[in-house]
């Protein structure tokens, strides 16, 4: 749903639901504020809002908001829901809205524009980004942001969730530019045609923006398109101020400048404490985000996330709409599948399909569908299928199907090796994540198991199917049972 005020209105909603605390006591930047972030993940928690930053007493930006989207709990509340809804309903939820899009509306003037710094006043050390990681190659600014980038040739907007680190001039962001991504894509454009990238990076907004920066979307889709339609009214978006890209009305601070694939501007980026948990690459010569302007509100909020803590806010985020792109895309494809799932703690790096089967070898077919698309370069390293009995949000039954549905290794456990794959992840030799010889992605084998009922086993005719039925108690004895607990002197 939309709210008032941008990422203050998100606040105020938080707020009246117990989902934000402000931590007054005094923080450091330096490790303390993500250890913080931290124990608040593993926990659930609400969100924190930090207001007394060691060396930011008197900055430009004091104060620093994370944990704003690290509950599914958030993720409904941010889609008007109510708190409780499981991850499933907001899956199909997130779907239906974002069948039909919803353009953003142009208006003149927004308080993003209340305050405006040029390039020789820009002092990116006035904003309180932590140092995440204890081996990170710099202070992360952007971590739960949203990066916006015009295709020159057709003029798609796109927003993005790309990390960036404060170089020591404080005018300049180091940023990791994979041809994966679409600003990657756009800025290949912008190479060929001689020309740096504009960029303006959106920091502080409404809870949607990070979420569908950092989703997934073919080519061509304008992600302020997909914003709307989850929210369900059109973004309010206004001019830059030193470029033509478009940035929400009510955000609390954006960053203008280019960026540039000439290696000659090139600085050392990186290591970064990354989703895997665990650090992503080594330093290396990466393009370089030149600040030409700064916006921001009056006392502007900067917001980030904890990257690699079980449950950051974009690994939740991510597990909704990740799982919904997969499930779209097998349901154009694969009948009878009734729940897809990649988990938040691996990042989807699993994905889990359960499928009303109709036929021998639909798991392989649900396995290449998912392999098949782009999206899945960084998804889906293991699939697994099960039939529509199984809750795969729920590892015992995962762990109890493995188990007992899976019987054949040669046929139940397919191997499709020397995909592309995530260059983060650490299971990848090194040398097979050689971004120049292999195009900027890893090497991936992966594995699909098949763990549903085996269609060639014969029938046990004493109980007319292929497996026996399960000795779970009927519902009407849980019932009973659950109204008579009680009384039996146990609850
Ligand atoms: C906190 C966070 C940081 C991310 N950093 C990067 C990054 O530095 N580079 C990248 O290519 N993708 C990064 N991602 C993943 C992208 O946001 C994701 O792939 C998204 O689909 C990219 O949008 P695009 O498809 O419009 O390029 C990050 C995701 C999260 C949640
Ligand atoms: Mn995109």
């Amino acid at each position: 749903m939309a709210f008032q005020d941008g990422l203050r209105g998100w606040m105020k909603a938080l707020e009246s639901e117990g989902e934000l605390k402000e931590i007054t006591a005094e923080v450091d930047w330096n490790l303390e504020m993500s250890g913080i972030m931290w124990r608040a993940c593993e926990e659930h928690g609400p969100a924190l809002l930090f207001t007394n930053i060691k060396d930011h007493r008197h900055t430009l930006c004091t104060k620093f908001i994370s944990g704003a989207l690290h509950t599914y709990r958030h993720v409904a509340l941010m889609m008007g829901l109510p708190k409780e809804t499981p991850p499933k309903e907001l899956i199909l939820e997130y779907r239906r809205r974002t069948e039909k899009l919803l353009p953003p509306e142009i208006v003149e003037y927004g308080p993003v524009k209340e305050n405006i710094i040029r390039r020789e006043a820009v002092d990116l050390w006035q904003f309180p980004a932590p140092f995440w990681h204890a081996l990170d190659g710099g202070r992360y600014l952007n971590t739960y942001c949203g990066t916006v980038t015009q295709d020159p040739d057709n003029g798609w907007i796109n927003v993005g969730l790309y990390r960036g680190m404060v170089h020591d001039d404080g005018k300049s962001i180091g940023v990791l530019l994979s041809m994966g991504s679409h600003w990657g894509q756009m800025c290949q454009k912008y190479h060929e045609r001689g020309q740096a990238m504009p960029v303006a990076v959106v920091y502080g907004w409404e809870p949607v923006m990070p979420l569908v920066a950092a989703a997934l979307f073919p080519r061509n889709v304008g992600e302020y398109d997909v914003m709307g339609a989850v929210r369900q009214k059109p973004v309010e978006l206004v001019k830059c101020e030193t470029n033509d890209l478009l940035v929400p009305a009510t955000a609390e601070i954006v960053i203008e400048g280019t960026v540039s694939l000439d290696p000659a501007t090139f600085r050392m980026e990186g290591p970064f404490g990354e989703y895997p948990c665990y650090y992503g690459g080594t330093p290396a010569p990466k393009p370089v985000l030149q600040v030409d302007c700064i916006t921001h509100r009056t006392d502007p909020i900067l917001q980030g996330s904890l990257e690699g803590a079980p449950y950051d806010d974009g690994a939740v985020a991510q597990s909704i709409t990740k799982s919904a792109y997969m499930w779209n895309n097998l349901d154009r494809n694969i009948p009878g599948v009734v729940d897809v799932w990649c988990p938040a703690i691996t990042h989807g790096t699993d994905c889990y399909v359960a499928i009303k089967k109709t036929y021998q070898g639909q798991a392989k077919q649900v396995a290449a569908c998912i392999w098949g698309s782009t999206g899945a370069i960084y998804s889906a390293k293991i699939v697994m299928v099960v039939d529509d009995d199984i809750d795969i949000r729920n590892l015992e039954d995962i762990q109890w199907a493995l188990n007992y549905r899976v019987w054949d290794p040669d046929e139940d456990f397919s191997f499709f090796r020397g995909c592309p794959g995530s260059m983060l992840d650490p299971s990848v030799p090194p040398e097979l994540k050689d971004a120049t010889k292999f195009g900027a992605v890893g090497r991936w084998h992966r594995l699909c198991i098949d763990a549903t009922k085996d269609w060639r086993l014969t029938r046990i005719e004493h109980w007319g199917d292929r497996f026996p039925p399960r000795t779970l108690p009927t519902r009407q004895i849980t019932e009973l049972v659950n109204r008579r607990w009680k009384e039996y002197g146990l609850g």
